[in-house]
């Protein structure tokens, strides 16, 4: 072989392995600040607004760094109440779809503090929401006086239009008192799944139809809505958009936070153990041995990294240097971190964490991570509960530095092969 071809083929093998350790750095850029405690972010359309969650009952859409009210509900907000979930319709933007300029949310009743679902339309302006298109798609019972684990997260799985996914908590207080999440006759501590395109029930304020494919359908003393259970407060869950898993963050009690995984292939029907199980032990106080049936979490953290788990997304977008990574947080410790995405059992020693990173980008620092939220291209989000989403970056001088790296290994080639001759 020529000795330029071998230089050529090394070349191939440097430049590569260069290349993932370079471009190893995130920065971020800021969406909107000043926002009234920020539950979530998303973006369904190319080129189109980000819409911000506020817990008190408001959406925001934000073009050009201005945020102006989209929406305005009615909520009950104390302790861990709110307006708690947006999804936008896949439809969304398809003028034959019924899902046209349709999303949904999820909210706690300002007059019984029951869970509502609700659907609403755009109007032709996507910075504004038509009220008057409201149209309450399910409610249920949440516990008197409780203001805690009320979950609220809403998604559709990739590629299928007509069931809608919900998160529900226990319902609150500690070690969940009336056994919610293991009682597949109730919603509360569960993932839901309905068909939002079809309506079992007459009653106008009752607008969806139970999935005949649900686990627990047609069983009896059940509920066929529930796609998995024993869950206790499932703080932000998403789909990955490439392979349609499922991932499930549940917020523990005193001792460990979980990730979850429900494989794209699955009908769902899993168990997550609680109140009998937090994380990966026996709930103390109130737990026991792993039952059959129920299956530990993919990933566990103990209170040494946080308190409490904000879920994430596998990283999608172009380019990232966190493609293929399932980052996540934690909103009492605001500490980040990502793991592969290869459906394997993770421990923390197999996470890298990205707080510092985050915290010095152009975004500015971040204090209590509340969500994550992805745009449309996959872009990665992160909500911050004082007040501002930020997008995740690559480090424009990772840009800079792989350039320079490629030029001054190209110099030295041509400097052998002058060498050579
Ligand atoms: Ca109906
Ligand atoms: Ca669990």
């Amino acid at each position: 072989m020529k000795p330029h071809r071998i230089l050529a083929l090394l070349a191939c093998m440097v430049i590569p392995a260069l290349t993932p350790a370079l471009a190893d750095t995130l920065d971020t850029r800021l969406i909107a600040s000043g926002l009234s405690q920020p539950l979530y972010a998303t973006s369904p359309l190319a080129g189109g607004p980000v819409y911000v969650v506020e817990k008190g009952g408001a959406i925001k859409a934000v073009q050009g760094g201005v945020a102006s009210n989209f929406l305005n509900i009615a909520v009950s907000s104390s302790g861990e109440q709110g307006l708690l979930g947006l999804a936008f319709d896949p439809g969304y933007a398809d003028p034959t779809s019924a899902g046209y300029r349709r999303f949904f949310v999820n909210y706690i009743d300002a007059v019984n503090q029951d869970t509502v679902v609700a659907s609403y339309r755009s109007s032709a302006d996507p910075l504004l929401a038509d009220a008057a298109s409201r149209v309450e798609v399910m409610r249920f019972d949440q516990p008197n006086g409780l203001s805690n684990h009320k979950a609220g997260w809403l998604g559709f799985k990739p590629g299928d239009a007509n069931h809608l996914y919900i998160a529900t908590g226990d319902g609150g207080s500690s070690n969940d008192p009336s056994n919610n999440a293991q009682n597949a006759g109730v919603l509360l501590g569960k993932m839901l799944r309905i068909d939002i395109n079809g309506d079992d029930f007459a009653s106008p304020d009752i607008n969806y139809a139970v999935p005949t494919d649900n686990p627990f359908y047609g069983i009896a003393g059940t509920r066929g809505e529930i796609f998995a259970l024993g869950l206790r407060n499932p703080w932000r869950n998403s789909f990955d958009r490439l392979s349609g898993d499922l991932w499930i963050a549940d917020v523990g009690q005193n001792a460990r936070e979980e990730v979850n995984l429900v494989l794209a292939s699955s009908p769902g029907g899993q168990n997550f153990g609680w109140r009998v199980r937090e994380g990966d032990i026996a709930t103390p106080g109130v737990g026991g041995p792993l039952q059959p049936g129920m299956v530990d979490p993919l990933l566990v953290y103990p209170r040494s990294f946080g308190a409490s788990i904000t879920g994430g997304y596998v990283v999608r977008e172009a380019g990232s240097p966190l493609y293929g990574q399932y980052v996540f947080g934690d909103f009492v410790s605001g500490r980040i971190w990502s793991v592969l995405a290869d459906g394997n059992p993770k421990t923390m020693a197999d996470a890298t964490e990205w707080t510092a990173m985050l915290d010095a980008g152009a975004g500015g620092a971040l204090s209590n991570i509340s969500s994550f939220g992805e745009g449309p291209g996959g872009e990665l989000y992160i909500v911050d509960y004082a007040g501002k989403v930020v997008q995740v970056v690559p480090e424009p001088a990772s840009a800079a530095l792989m350039l320079s790296g490629a030029l001054l290994l190209l110099a030295w080639l041509r400097r052998s092969l002058a060498l050579q001759r």
